[in-house]
C-alpha cells in the first residue's frame, strides 16, 4: 500500500500547479504521474512503480540520484551561510571555489565565470555580454546573433528567441530583434545525395551565407549546441564544427557553445565543444553542473571576452539575486568531485559511451527503426513506417499520428523513460550507468518497441 494518496495529489496538481510546456486540460483529464524517489539510474512513482530514467531527469542528473555527498554539502552550506549576494563588493567561498574549479575543467581559453540559476538566464546573460563586448570595442551596431532552427536555448524571452522552436516563436511575439536563424545540420533532413562529411561542410556554409546576407559589420556571434538535445539528439557530421569555427574566425565573430546539455561529460569530454573540435569564446552551462540537485547555471567567459568586459568595460549592468548562490555552488563542487573521483567523464569516453554506441545501433534491426545512433551518452532512434537501408529512403509515418507519443506511452507504461521528439525516441541516461544497466535499458527499449509495433499493427498503421 503506497504512502501517497495519488488521486488527491493529482487533483491538487491539476487545480493549482501550472506545469511547463503542458496542455493542462488534457493533463487534468489523465492526471499527472507523481514522482517521489530516486536512486542511481532509477526513479519511483507514488504507486511504487520503478522506472529506468533514460533521460537523467531532464538531461541533468549526471551523477545519478541519491548522492548523499551533494545533499550533505548543500546542507552544511545552508547551516553555515544559506545565502549572501555578490553584488556589493562581497563574495562567498563556494562561489569562488566553483568559479576556479570550472575554469580548471574548461578548455584553456576560459578564465572567468558568471553565475545564474538556469540555462535560460545563462543565455540571456550571453546576449547582453556579447552586445556589451562589441559596444565596448566601439562597434555597437554588431548586435545580430545567428542561431539555428530547431535549436533549444531556453524559455525566457532571450532564450526562446535564440532557440529556433517555431512553436515557441508563435507565442508572445518572438524572436526579439536581431536574432536570426539558419538551418540545422540535420543530415537526414537536408543531406540527401551527399556524404555526411560533405553535408557537414555544406551546413556550415549556411553560416557564411547568413553572415554575408546580414553584413559582417552587423554580426556579433553564432550560437549552437554541440549536439542538439531537445531538437531530437541531432548529431552533426564531424566536419561541421571545425568549419563553423573557421568561419567565425574568418569573419571575427564570437562563437558561443551552449553546453547546458553537452557539458559535464555527456559526450565523453568535460564540454561538448572539445569532442566536436570547436574553440568557443563563451559557453553556457547549467543542468549537469549540480546534476540538477539545486538550480545553477552560468556562463564561462574566455580571456578574450573577459579582457574587454573587465579591463575596458567598467560596470556590466547585469546580475541576479542568486548569482553565485552559496548552497548551489557547494552542491556543484560536491557533484564535480563525484564526476572526477569516479572518473565518469573518461568512463563515458572509453567504456559506457562506446558500449552504448555498439549496443544501441543493434536496435536498427527492429522493424520500426530506420536509424539508431548515439554520441557519448545521448542516443536516438527514428521510428519509420517502412524501412530502407538508409533513413533518407525510409517511408515515414504521418506526423499527425504522433507515433512517437504512442511509443513513449508504451515505454512509460513499462518502466522505461524515453522521450519522443516527433518520431525520434531519445535517451540521455545518468553518467553513472553501468554496462549491465545499459543492457537492462536496451532490453526494456526493445520490448517496448515490440509492444509499439503490435499496437501500430492493430491500429492498421503499419
Ligand atoms: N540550453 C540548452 C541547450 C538546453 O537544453 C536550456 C538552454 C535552458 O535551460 P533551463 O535551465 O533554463 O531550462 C536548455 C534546457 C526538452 C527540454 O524538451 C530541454 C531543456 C529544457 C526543457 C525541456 O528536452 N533544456
Amino acid at each position: 500500500m503506497s504512502q501517497y494518496d495519488t488521486r488527491s495529489i493529482q487533483q491538487d496538481d491539476s487545480a493549482h500547479y501550472m506545469h511547463p510546456f503542458t496542455d493542462h486540460k488534457s493533463l487534468s483529464a489523465r492526471g499527472a504521474r507523481v514522482m517521489v524517489k530516486g536512486e542511481g539510474v532509477y526513479i519511483w512513482d507514488s504507486e511504487g512503480q520503478r522506472l529506468f530514467d533514460g533521460m537523467s531527469g531532464l538531461w541533468c542528473v549526471n551523477a545519478g540520484y541519491g548522492r548523499k555527498e551533494i545533499a550533505d554539502a548543500a546542507y552544511a552550506q545552508m547551516l553555515q551561510l544559506p545565502f549572501y549576494n555578490s553584488f556589493f563588493q562581497t563574495t562567498n567561498p563556494p562561489a569562488v571555489a566553483l568559479a576556479k574549479k570550472l575554469v580548471e575543467l574548461a578548455p584553456p581559453q576560459f578564465s572567468h565565470v558568471f553565475f545564474t540559476s538556469s540555462g535560460s538566464e545563462g543565455n540571456d546573460t550571453i546576449i547582453r555580454m556579447v552586445r556589451r563586448y562589441w559596444d565596448v570595442l566601439g562597434q555597437p551596431q554588431k548586435s545580430v546573433i545567428i542561431s539555428r532552427h530547431n535549436a533549444y536555448h531556453g524559455s525566457t524571452m532571450a532564450g526562446a528567441s535564440l532557440g529556433g522552436m517555431s512553436g515557441m516563436h508563435a507565442q508572445g511575439g518572438l524572436p526579439i530583434p536581431d536574432i536570426v536563424h539558419i538551418e540545422q545540420p540535420h543530415y537526414f533532413e537536408h543531406g540527401r545525395g551527399m556524404t555526411e562529411e560533405q553535408f557537414g561542410l555544406h551546413a556550415a556554409s549556411w553560416l557564411e551565407a547568413k553572415i554575408l546576407e546580414v553584413g559582417v559589420e552587423r554580426v556579433a556571434a553564432f550560437i549552437g549546441e554541440p549536439v542538439q538535445g531537445a531538437g531530437g539528439v541531432i548529431i552533426p557530421p564531424a566536419s561541421y564544427w571545425p568549419e563553423i569555427q573557421r568561419i567565425c574566425e574568418k569573419y571575427g565573430i564570437l562563437l558561443i557553445s551552449d553546453e547546458v546539455i553537452c557539458g559535464f561529460g555527456r559526450l565523453g569530454t568535460w564540454f561538448g565543444c572539445e569532442k566536436m573540435g570547436a574553440k568557443p569564446d563563451l559557453m553556457t552551462f547549467a543542468k549537469g553542473v549540480t546534476s540538477g540537485y539545486i538550480p545553477l547555471g552560468g556562463v564561462l567567459v574566455s580571456q578574450k571576452v573577459a579582457q574587454v568586459l573587465i579591463e575596458q568595460g567598467g560596470e556590466f549592468n547585469h546580475g541576479f539575486t542568486y548569482s553565485g548562490h552559496p548552497a548551489a555552488c557547494a552542491a556543484a563542487l560536491a557533484n564535480l568531485k563525484i564526476l572526477q573521483d569516479e572518473d565518469l567523464v573518461r568512463r563515458v569516453a572509453e567504456d559506457t559511451g562506446p558500449y552504448l554506441a555498439q549496443e544501441f545501433a543493434k536496435l536498427g534491426d527492429h522493424p520500426l527503426v530506420g536509424l539508431a545512433n548515439s554520441c557519448g551518452l545521448v542516443a536516438g532512434l527514428n521510428l519509420v513506417k517502412k524501412k530502407a537501408p538508409v533513413l533518407h529512403d525510409c517511408e515515414l509515418f504521418d506526423p499527425a499520428l504522433e507515433v512517437g507519443m504512442v511509443c513513449r506511452g508504451h515505454m512509460f507504461g513499462n518502466g522505461m523513460i524515453m522521450r519522443a521528439v516527433g518520431d525520434r525516441m531519445i535517451i540521455a541516461p545518468p553518467l553513472c550507468v553501468t554496462r549491465a544497466q545499459i543492457d537492462e535499458m536496451l532490453g526494456l527499449i526493445r520490448d517496448c518497441l515490440d509492444k509499439t509495433h503490435a499496437d501500430l499493427q492493430s491500429r492498421g498503421w503499419v
